[in-house]
């Protein structure tokens, strides 16, 4: 059991949530939190994982996943933090369920978009009780690529890729509305899988974008092991976690040890 305390999400912000498909929570990590992350990614950024990505456009950009499996700082961010529950309250969850971290670096200079989607199609689960923490390490604005999302956009519960033109179409929409929060480091967006999003590159000559995101699921979800998801590389990260996954049948409940129960804490 960790001793760390545990913050109280307001009704208000989680009928937020709900509604709009996101919301911003201000200043619910302790500097020693952030101070931690910063050394891990630094570590990651020297040391990246089997399926980092690297993209040199102008700046670099960095992203890896399930960090947690290869590092002890991210693997305590996400046992002893109160990021499990964090998501626990946003989702009303008996339980909630740790899908995996995700870190994205986007250096100042690099100049490509992440283009419009939503995370749910590359999860191999289902279910509507799935919400991803992104959390700030760095002052964040829309200059240095912060995220935008389409307000609502989780109740259209349509799945959105990146690659599907429907995806740019659908956020030039003139009558849809756009959020977004200028964050001081230890905030944190708390969105929906469904909800749609995308940022922008790092315009800032000087100021980082470093975030690290970690995903969650909460009552009801299940196993589904499509083809068109992370299932199909996640060999390729190389650690003992995933044998277990591979036990599970389409339908499962997600109990296995690439996807540990946090909440309620053991
Ligand atoms: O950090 C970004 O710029 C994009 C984040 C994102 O797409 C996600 O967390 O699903």
């Amino acid at each position: 059991m960790s001793s760390a305390k545990i913050p109280k999400i307001t009704n208000q912000e989680i009928e937020a949530f709900e509604q709009d498909g996101v919301v911003c929570l201000r200043g619910l990590f302790e500097d020693v939190w952030l101070e931690r992350l910063r050394s891990a990614v630094d570590w990651n950024m020297t040391n990246p994982g089997p399926i980092a990505t690297n993209l040199t456009q102008g700046g670099r950009l960095h992203l890896d996943v399930f960090m947690w499996t290869r590092n002890s700082d991210f693997r305590a961010f996400v046992f002893e933090s109160p990021v499990a529950a964090i998501a626990a309250q946003i989702l009303k969850a008996e339980k909630v369920h740790f899908l995996f971290d995700h870190l994205l670096v986007k250096e100042p200079g690099y100049i490509k978009p992440i283009l419009w989607h939503n995370d749910h199609p590359d999860w191999p689960l289902q279910g509507w009780n799935m919400c991803s923490l992104w959390v700030a390490l760095d002052p964040v604005t829309k200059e240095t690529g912060g995220v935008q999302y389409i307000k609502g956009s989780h109740q259209w519960r349509k799945w959105l890729r990146q690659k599907d033109a429907l995806a740019e179409a659908v956020a030039h929409s003139a009558s849809l509305e756009l959020l977004s929060w200028n964050m001081a480091p230890g905030d944190c967006l708390v969105h929906h899988a469904l909800t749609i999003h995308a940022s922008s590159g790092n315009a800032s000559t000087s100021t980082r974008r470093r975030a690290l995101v970690t995903r969650w699921a909460g009552d009801g979800v299940t196993y589904d092991p499509r083809p068109d998801t992370f299932i199909t590389h996640i060999n390729k990260i190389g650690v003992k976690e995933v044998n277990s996954i591979h036990r599970l049948h389409a339908g499962d409940s997600i109990d296995c040890d690439l996807f540990p129960q946090l909440w309620p804490r053991a």
